[in-house]
């Protein structure tokens, strides 16, 4: 006969299913600024700002500080250089943001690597002392982690299975550490393909990614699933309306994801905001038709924080305005967790 549980470990898995509800609750979603170094400093390259640590931290600390961010935004997802910095008035940013409202996630996967014995395909690293890094993690504040595996559309079985694999020991150790994991299978929205071929792909990889989540013992309560919405390649010749992209993401996810997964919470894909907002809104739309377990809402990054960026441009004088753009955008991401399209004010 199987020992029942101990107390310590319900009482851990009670907070990991709380934390896990609450990063979609209220129509508040999430917000992804765990651009790894060389993505962020790229991203201010183009808009004419050195890529520098200083330069870094006062654009994330733009993105937190924005004034009424925890009325949209439930979780910020940074990254290990962030979560590691203070605040113009030296505060860390995970207490910071705790001050504000937000809890802070952590990006813990170190990018991709070419999969052997595949045409290109990548598979998702970080599993290396990962243990070790959770611990501390949770010592500087982070209640929730992140992890992304990349899939292109019609991706082989061998690549699903080793980022599912991957994504499965990234959120079992997650959980053993008391950190609650968002589970990031995407599949890339580049390229001239058909939704069909988006649905099928995310079909195939929503399925590993829940059977070795299975196999490695995780708490489905205690996840929060970031998928791709299902869509049609952005060079396709037929872009897919917001109903179209609803009733394939729902059908989807109704056939695939378990009950008990809580949150389910979007990443944008290199929509516009309006775009994403306009799906995000008719997917809850048409979710809430059919009935279905789980909350859904965003954790968008380029969707929320483009506009932000552009605005700012490293100009001291313009992080008014670009919270002001950051504001809007989150705030219409909100009011389309709960089933509103505001379109662009
Ligand atoms: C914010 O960007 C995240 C980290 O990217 P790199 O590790 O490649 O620098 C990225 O994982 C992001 O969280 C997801 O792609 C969702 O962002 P979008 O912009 O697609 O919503």
């Amino acid at each position: 006969m199987s020992e029942a549980p101990s107390q310590a470990y319900v009482v851990s898995m009670t907070n990991l299913h709380a934390t896990a509800a609450s990063l979609a609750a209220d129509g508040k979603g999430i917000l992804a600024a765990d651009e790894s170094i060389k993505t962020m400093s790229a991203r201010l390259a183009k808009v004419g700002v050195e890529g520098t640590e200083t330069n870094r931290r006062d654009y994330r600390e733009l993105l937190l500080t924005t004034p009424g961010l925890s009325q949209w935004v439930a979780g910020i997802i940074l990254c290990d250089e962030t979560l590691r910095q203070l605040t113009a008035d030296g505060t860390p940013f995970p207490q910071r943001a705790a001050a504000l409202g937000v809890q802070a996630g952590i990006k813990v996967d170190t990018g991709t690597t070419t999969l052997p014995f595949s045409d290109g395909e990548t598979v998702t690293q970080g599993l290396d002392g990962l243990a070790e890094r959770l611990a501390e993690y949770r010592e500087l504040g982070a209640t929730f982690a992140k992890w992304r595996a990349v899939l292109q559309p019609g991706a082989s079985d061998r690549a699903f299975w080793a980022n599912a694999h991957a994504l499965a020991r990234y959120a079992a150790l997650c959980q053993d550490a008391g950190i609650v994991p968002i589970v990031e299978p995407e599949v890339l929205m580049d390229g001239g393909h058909p939704i069909e071929a988006c649905q099928a792909t995310t079909a195939a990889m929503l399925s590993a990614t829940f059977s070795e989540l299975d196999r490695a013992g995780v708490d489905p309560a205690g996840v929060v699933l970031k998928p791709n919405m299902v869509i049609a390649g952005t060079a396709a010749s037929s872009q897919s309306t917001p109903k179209d992209v609803a009733r394939q993401t729902v059908a989807v996810l109704r056939d695939k994801v378990p009950a008990q997964v809580p949150s389910i919470a979007f990443l944008s894909g290199g929509q516009s905001n309006e775009r994403a907002c306009a799906n995000l809104a008719e997917i809850n739309r048409q979710a809430s038709q059919v009935g279905v377990p789980w909350r859904l809402t965003f954790s968008f990054g380029r969707a929320l924080v483009d506009d932000a960026l552009r605005t700012w441009a490293g100009q001291p004088g313009q992080v008014a305005q670009a919270q002001q753009a950051l504001a809007a955008n989150c705030s219409r991401a909100s009011a389309a967790a709960q089933g509103r399209d505001e379109g662009v004010v």
